[in-house]
């Protein structure tokens, strides 16, 4: 007898589950900032900065998912001028308070230094796009 009465109340509770996913969905595009930690926004990047201070970059190695854009920043003194091993990218003089931006669209990792002072070196790891540990 129970199991005739079980469908009905069962399919009611799927229309009600799909309901509040709608919601969360329509949420999820109209209020983009309160969800930005979810598993769900994987596309998400914000740039990431290095710093550049007392001739060494910090952090010396910075892992980021591909399509993220790196700030370097040069808060030294001294001009710093930035290029990587395999000259993917080069920086002119950054005086300080200039900053240098390069976009990571493929992974792999970006050895580089400073081409003035190359004893100064830093790495960008750059890992695939939606395998973030948060997921
Ligand atoms: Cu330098």
């Amino acid at each position: 007898m129970l199991a005739t009465m079980n469908p009905a109340p069962r399919r009611r509770r799927m229309t009600l589950v799909l309901g509040a996913v709608g919601v969360t969905a329509l949420l999820a595009a109209a209020l983009p900032e309160l969800t930005a930690a979810g598993a769900a926004v994987t596309a998400a990047t914000s740039p990431a900065t290095v710093q550049i201070d007392n001739f060494a970059f910090t952090p010396a190695t910075l892992t980021v998912t591909a399509g993220t854009t790196v700030i370097w920043k040069n808060d030294d003194d001294s001009p710093h001028r930035i290029g990587d091993k395999n000259g993917t990218f080069k920086s002119a003089a950054l005086d300080t308070d200039d900053t240098f931006s390069h976009t990571f669209a493929a992974p792999g990792e970006y050895p580089y230094i400073c081409t003035i002072h190359p004893y100064m070196a830093g790495k960008i790891i750059v890992k695939p796009a939606g395998k973030t540990s948060s997921n």
